[in-house]
């Protein structure tokens, strides 16, 4: 008898943010990996977002990096590791040896294990002697840590997620938590379900889907959060409302924090005029905060990208430390982290100004023990360069070499087209990726192959400075090795010791041991909050069963490993004096570019691109922009603008998604040269940075919408790769079994079918139905393979087309019978199925007009009532705030047709 084996479910944590739930993944009989949330990690107790319910969808190795490649004359080709790893080397030790180790950089990422930041902070600062080595989240969570650092004296996060459910109050200041931190927002509803008379803020210049679950929304002007919160200190002062006992022991500087505030922000009707928000709801806010005991104010990047982020980051801890709301159970100031692991690379010092394991690189006593620890033959002793300037200093020709690990500058960074003109001049370009063409990957000298999400392993700390294990569940693709180890190999090529780790769990236990050496306030010892104590010597198999643990973690009397969930502790205030953003609006560039994220996609959408059910929420790249501004500069709504600031321009369609107000333009960070022609918005974004962090103004550029005019609109679906060469506008997302073109051109012959049929590739006698309306501009035609839908292009003067929906589902089937093949050309069934519309409920495929129909015909007012009726909304939950606002739209609909 064969016994097939019951699949074990492998406990791991999600690849994508700062949340950091908890995953299964278990491998089934078809080949599959079946993903759902792990209900015994505390984090998400079994809950998952769309993206990260998604992530088995994402695992296939199409487009993955699996070879090293080198460039020669004739391009990029394959090379052996041991080809390409001396390469690195030696061209690394080259450089050093000719210009000194200033002249090499590395630029890593929040998204690599803890395991693998600790290595590159080891070799860069130990080894080779500089702290060139800087990460993507100086572009995220450096105003975070430096507001930390000052109020704190170290970088810690004092409360925890269990203040959620705790809390009377939660101010949500620059966060879009709906669809940036699902499960942690969706812990919020609950709260707000239970205990209804809990109080939700949301201060965002947009009206998001984070604002479904707020009391108040205050739509404050772009880059006033300073005002805001010295108007609601001295408002707090004024009012009798500070905790004057908790302010007397345990904070100093409050005085000189205050007087500041109230230069300013005294007057809350000046702040409100300032800020652009109505009197009535600033006091409200003021009013509320002062009153409730527990409030927690969550922030995430509308605070920390701004050149005054630091500033907005320590005007709100001064109003939580005023009233003695700090580490205590449901109140603290709570930064949302980003990445998975963007705490884990500051525990490991992986910024540029940072030493490991929370130790400073402007303190002899810290570098002495650090190196003394490590036994390294140096130590670096000056901060290195940060993102931007590190970028600007490889331009400039002073750093010759960079390495580039998991992450992807060529878009995210700002003043993108200046990082594209510091990789051309480069010498020695290095990217370790999983991803074979990327925006960088393009500018590549070595191409180094990495394991991605589900073949590692390792340790991410996720906002609550919660420890938890990824766990591999899937052979290594390819030639592709673990980041930690790619690195220890040019280590140990370059003849440094140090790096002789032959596991994970090795790496983990120096870091742990590194973060409780001499850690206390005796002789030669240095005091830190970060201690792992209670993790050193876990071994193979302590780590591979550790369960999440917050830091710090230290023994308990039986020698067991304690975590600690909150941090109550004392402060510094900082006074912050407010400013505006560093580039004003002028003639030329007279609205505010604000970027952010949407719900259904990753960062470049090197993985969330891949998933069919990610690509329908938001198909192409938008400019949303207030219908009065639309009016004023000439575009409209669904047809083309160009959006151009000082530094570069993109190409996106016009949207108005009812949230913006007059003055400000959104548009998504996410595509880039592989996804579309031209909507790389990091090419837009100033370099202005914030000058205590260096974090860039990510949310406010100067730019100008014009109309970009095309003579033709059109779509194409195909299974097939598509030659864009002369097409004046395009993107892209993956389908399910074919791509989704959106094209735009200016050539007359696009209605033509010589045109349509160079385009798609197809030749005479193939299956081809086409329909042509010359005076109308209207061109369709549909191929054919066996019976199967194999491509379709619909092209119009005006961007009128049919519903892409509905001609998706085509893919899927294996036969069109030939009484169906009549509804192809009019994209749809005649007088059938209706169009489903975009994607709202991603986990079942809902679209908006099914939703809108039904709540119609049906009556429905009730997220539950939907879900019961179809389906949407019942796994992850991350559309019910979509869904809501569905429901209050046709409430409103209802009651003016009644009156
Ligand atoms: N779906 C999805 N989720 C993600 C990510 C993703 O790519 N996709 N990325 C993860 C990462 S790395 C990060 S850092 C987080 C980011 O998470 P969030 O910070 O929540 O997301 P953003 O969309 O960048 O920006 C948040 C909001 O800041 C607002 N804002 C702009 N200017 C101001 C201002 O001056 N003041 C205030 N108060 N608000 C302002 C914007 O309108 C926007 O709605 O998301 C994480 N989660
Ligand atoms: N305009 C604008 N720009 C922004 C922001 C904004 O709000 N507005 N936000 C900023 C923020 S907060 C962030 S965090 C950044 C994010 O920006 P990036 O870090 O550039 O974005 P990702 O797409 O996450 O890039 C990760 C890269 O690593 C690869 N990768 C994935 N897994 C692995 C792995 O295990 N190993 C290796 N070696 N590679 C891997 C992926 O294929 C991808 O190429 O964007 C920043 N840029
Ligand atoms: S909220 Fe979503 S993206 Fe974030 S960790 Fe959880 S499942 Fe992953
Ligand atoms: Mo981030």
């Amino acid at each position: 008898m064969k016994i097939s084996p019951i699949p074990l479910a492998v406990r791991t944590t999600c690849a994508y943010c700062g949340v950091g739930c908890g995953v299964q993944a278990t491998p089934q009989a078809d080949g599959g990996i079946l993903i759902d949330g792990d209900p015994s990690h505390p984090a998400n107790k079994g809950k998952l977002c769309v993206k990260g319910s998604a992530l088995g969808d994402t695992l296939d190795l199409r487009g993955r990096l699996l070879h090293p490649q080198l460039r020669g004359d004739g391009g990029m080709r394959q090379a052996s590791w041991d080809e390409a790893l001396e390469r690195v080397a030696r061209g690394f030790g080259e450089i050093i040896a000719e210009h000194g180790p200033g002249a090499v950089a590395l630029y890593v990422s929040g998204q690599l294990l803890t395991e693998d930041y600790y290595v590159a902070n080891k070799l860069v600062k130990g080894y080779i002697g500089t702290a060139n080595i800087d990460t993507n989240s100086r572009l995220c969570m450096s105003s975070s840590v430096a507001g930390h650092k000052r109020a704190f004296g170290a970088d810690v996060v004092p409360g925890c997620y269990e203040d959620f459910d705790m809390a009377d109050m939660v101010v949500l200041a620059g966060s879009n938590a709906a669809w940036c931190h699902p499960v942690l927002f969706q812990r919020i509803a609950r709260l707000k379900e239970r205990r209804p008379e809990v109080m939700v803020v949301v201060v965002d210049p947009r009206r998001t889907a984070t604002c479904e679950l707020a009391d108040l929304h205050l739509p404050v002007r772009p880059g006033t959060d300073v005002w805001l919160f010295n108007g609601l200190l001295s408002y707090l002062a004024r009012e009798g409302a500070m905790d004057a006992a908790y302010v007397g022991s345990r904070t100093t500087g409050m005085a000189a924090a205050l007087a500041v505030a109230n230069i300013d922000c005294a007057d809350p009707m000046e702040v409100a005029r300032v800020c652009r928000v109505e009197p009535a709801k600033l006091l409200a806010f003021y009013r509320a905060f002062a009153a409730t005991g527990k409030v927690v104010t969550a922030y995430s990047q509308g605070v920390n990208q701004s050149s005054a982020g630091t500033d907005k980051v320590n005007s709100i801890i001064n109003c939580h430390l005023a009233t003695g709301r700090i580490g205590k159970p449901g109140m603290g100031p709570f930064s949302l982290t980003g990445q998975p692991n963007a705490m884990g690379g500051r525990e490991v010092g992986g910024l540029a100004n940072m030493l490991a394991a929370h130790m400073e690189l402007d303190n002899q006593e810290h570098r002495e023990l650090v190196q003394r620890f490590w036994n390294s033959p140096r130590i670096a002793d000056k901060p290195g360069l940060k993102a931007v300037d590190l970028f600007h200093a490889v331009e400039q020709g002073k750093v010759k070499a960079v390495w580039i690990i998991g992450t992807n500058p060529m878009v995210s960074l700002p003043d993108a087209n200046q990082v594209q003109r510091a990789l051309e001049k480069c010498a020695l370009v290095v990217v370790s990726d999983i991803m074979a063409s990327t925006d960088t990957t393009a500018f590549a000298d070595v191409l180094l192959p990495a394991l991605g999400w589900g073949e590692k392993d390792g340790t991410v700390t996720n906002s609550e400075r919660c420890i938890s294990r990824q766990r591999a569940f899937l052979p290594a693709p390819g030639e592709a090795r673990a980041d930690w180890k790619i690195i220890c190999q040019v280590a140990q090529r370059m003849g440094f010791d140090g790096f002789g780790f032959g596991a994970a769990h090795e790496i983990f236990d120096e870091h742990a041991r590194l973060s409780s050496w001499r850690n206390g306030t005796g002789e030669g010892c240095v005091r830190r909050m970060f201690d792992l104590d209670g993790l050193a010597g876990l071994g193979a198999h302590g780590y591979d069963t550790l369960e999440p643990v917050q830091w710090p973690v230290r023994r308990g009397p039986t020698g067991a490993a304690e975590g600690t969930r909150r941090i109550e502790c004392g402060g510094r205030f900082v006074p912050t004096a407010p400013r505006a953003p560093v580039h004003a609006a002028s003639a030329e560039y007279p609205l505010a570019l604000n970027t952010g994220r949407v719900r259904d996609q990753w960062h470049t959408m090197t993985r969330t691109g891949k998933a069919p059910r990610l690509a329908g929420h938001v198909a192409e790249a938008f400019v949303d922009l207030h219908p009065h501004d639309a009016l004023l500069y000439g575009v409209r709504e669904g047809e083309l603008a160009r959006v151009t600031s000082a530094w570069g321009s993109l190409v996106a369609r016009v949207q108005h998604g009812g949230g913006i107000t007059r003055g400000s333009v959104f548009v998504p960070i996410h595509w880039n040269g592989q996804t579309a022609s031209d909507a790389r918005v990091g090419a837009l974004v100033s370099p202005a940075v914030d000058p205590v962090s260096g974090e860039p103004e990510f949310k406010h550029t100067p730019v100008r919408v014009e109309h970009f005019g095309v003579s033709w609109h059109g779509f194409v679906l195909t299974r097939r790769a598509l030659a864009l060469d002369g097409i004046a506008h395009w993107t892209r997302v993956q389908g399910s079994g074919f791509a989704r073109y959106e094209l735009a051109g200016r050539n007359a012959a696009a209605a033509r079918g010589d045109w349509a049929r160079a385009l798609l590739g197809v030749g005479e006698g193939e299956d081809w139905l086409e329909y042509e309306d010359n005076a109308g501009g209207v061109y369709r035609a549909v191929h054919l393979v066996d019976d199967r839908i194999e491509q379709c292009v619909f092209v119009s003067k005006r961007p009128d087309l049919p519903s892409r929906a509905w001609l998706s589902g085509l893919f899927d089937l294996d036969t069109i019978a030939s009484d169906e093949r009549a509804g192809l050309l009019a994209g749809g069934w005649l007088g059938k199925s209706a169009d489903a519309g975009p994607t709202v409920c991603a986990c079942f495929g809902v679209g908006l007009n099914t939703l809108c129909a039904a709540i119609r015909a049906r009556k429905l007012t009730e997220v539950s009532e939907v879900t019961a009726c179809l389906k949407a909304g019942g796994n992850c939950g991350s559309c019910v705030p979509e869904i809501k606002t569905l429901l209050a739209e046709a409430r409103v609909a209802e009651f003016m047709q009644a009156g």
